[in-house]
């Protein structure tokens, strides 16, 4: 197996892009703010050099992150079926085929004509050309450094900064750092912010346009989820269990769901947090999550546990997914734990 690292660079991809007419823009299906950010930073910058972009969303979309983007900014896959008389085709924030289920035939039909931006630990052969760049908190930041060397301005001469790509940038860079209150939020990820807030980026109304415009089931669900929390490894760990039935019983659904790993990290005993979601009667997901060692006790890499089901991530966050019922999936979680060392 072929180690994930950076095959290209940026100034041979914007190169790349230049010479090309229509651009295609991927991410991971059910996108994050990263990847709803990334997908949309770069389409600004292309369509402002002229370039024909299709830029997608795949799967499930939370309404929140849709208030990202203009009417017909981007396109719904896989309702809509990306066009294969594109000339390139981007994917940002994964390199995973597991996390592009939907694209599998479109992706491999395009082979040789696929780049990769991506900051994750764990990927795939996907992109020919791509940079993988682990240091980077967000891909939005890798996406802003190829956007300075395609010379586009990140909020346009004369326009406001809502709906820019310095707005989309910041998207990315805000929610993968937890509105910058995780480890990754690193000296970098604060000088990116200070260049967005001073082009303008009202970080409040985005705030509040992300995080506080939910629907009342997402709180309905939270309860639920809360009362399902269990604990491991003398309180170290967390694991709560969202399941089918408590989604149909609340109204919620897979999108009401955003954050809620990082909830029981806000218990001084947790370390690592642990949700697994029933997504089909056969399919179960988990999310995983861990907090920086402060010293004594030592960072659990969610990132290595995350593999040992086949997933991956970074090192603080993670997912898996196992093709298994609901209780089985939670039993192969509880013996792997039995076998973490020892955190007290
Ligand atoms: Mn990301």
């Amino acid at each position: 197996m072929s180690r994930y690292a950076s095959t290209s660079d940026l100034a041979s991809i914007a190169a790349r892009l230049r010479s090309a007419a229509h651009v295609t823009i991927l991410t991971h299906a059910k996108p994050d703010g990263d990847a709803a950010g990334s997908v949309l930073a770069l389409a600004r910058a292309l369509r402002a050099l002229g370039k024909h972009v299709d830029a997608f969303f795949t799967g499930a979309v939370e309404a929140n992150l849709m208030s990202l983007a203009l009417p017909g900014e981007v396109l719904l896959a896989p309702a809509v079926v990306p066009s294969l008389t594109t000339d390139l085709v981007v994917v940002v924030d994964t390199g995973a085929w597991s996390q592009v289920e939907p694209l599998h035939d479109f992706l491999r039909a395009m082979a040789g004509r696929v780049i990769g931006l991506d900051h994750h630990a764990r990927g795939d052969d996907i992109a020919g050309d791509r940079v993988v760049d682990v240091s980077l908190a967000s891909a939005t930041q890798l996406v802003v450094k190829l956007i300075d060397e395609l010379g586009v301005p990140l909020v346009a001469p004369g326009a406001t900064a809502k709906f820019s790509i310095a707005e989309a940038v910041f998207t990315g860079l805000a929610t993968d750092t937890g509105w910058f209150r995780f480890q990754n939020a690193d000296a970098a990820v604060y000088a990116l912010a200070a260049r967005l807030l001073a082009l303008g980026v009202d970080k409040i109304a985005l705030y509040q346009r992300l995080e506080e415009n939910w629907r009342p089931t997402r709180l309905g669900m939270m309860a639920r989820a809360l009362s399902s929390l269990t604990f491991h490894q003398d309180g170290a760990v967390a694991l709560m269990r969202i399941s089918l039935q408590d989604l149909a019983e609340t109204g919620a659904s897979s999108e009401d769901l955003g954050g809620f790993v990082n909830m029981p990290l806000a218990i001084g005993s947790v370390t690592m947090s642990i949700v697994l979601t029933e997504a089909e009667p056969n399919l179960t997901k988990a999310s995983f999550r861990s907090k920086p060692s402060l010293g004594e006790v030592p960072t659990i890499d969610v990132n290595a546990f995350a593999a040992r089901f086949g997933g991956g991530g970074h090192v603080h966050a993670a997912g898996a997914k196992f093709k298994l019922p609901f209780d089985q999936a939670r039993l192969e979680v509880e013996r792997e734990l039995m076998r973490l060392t020892p955190v007290v």
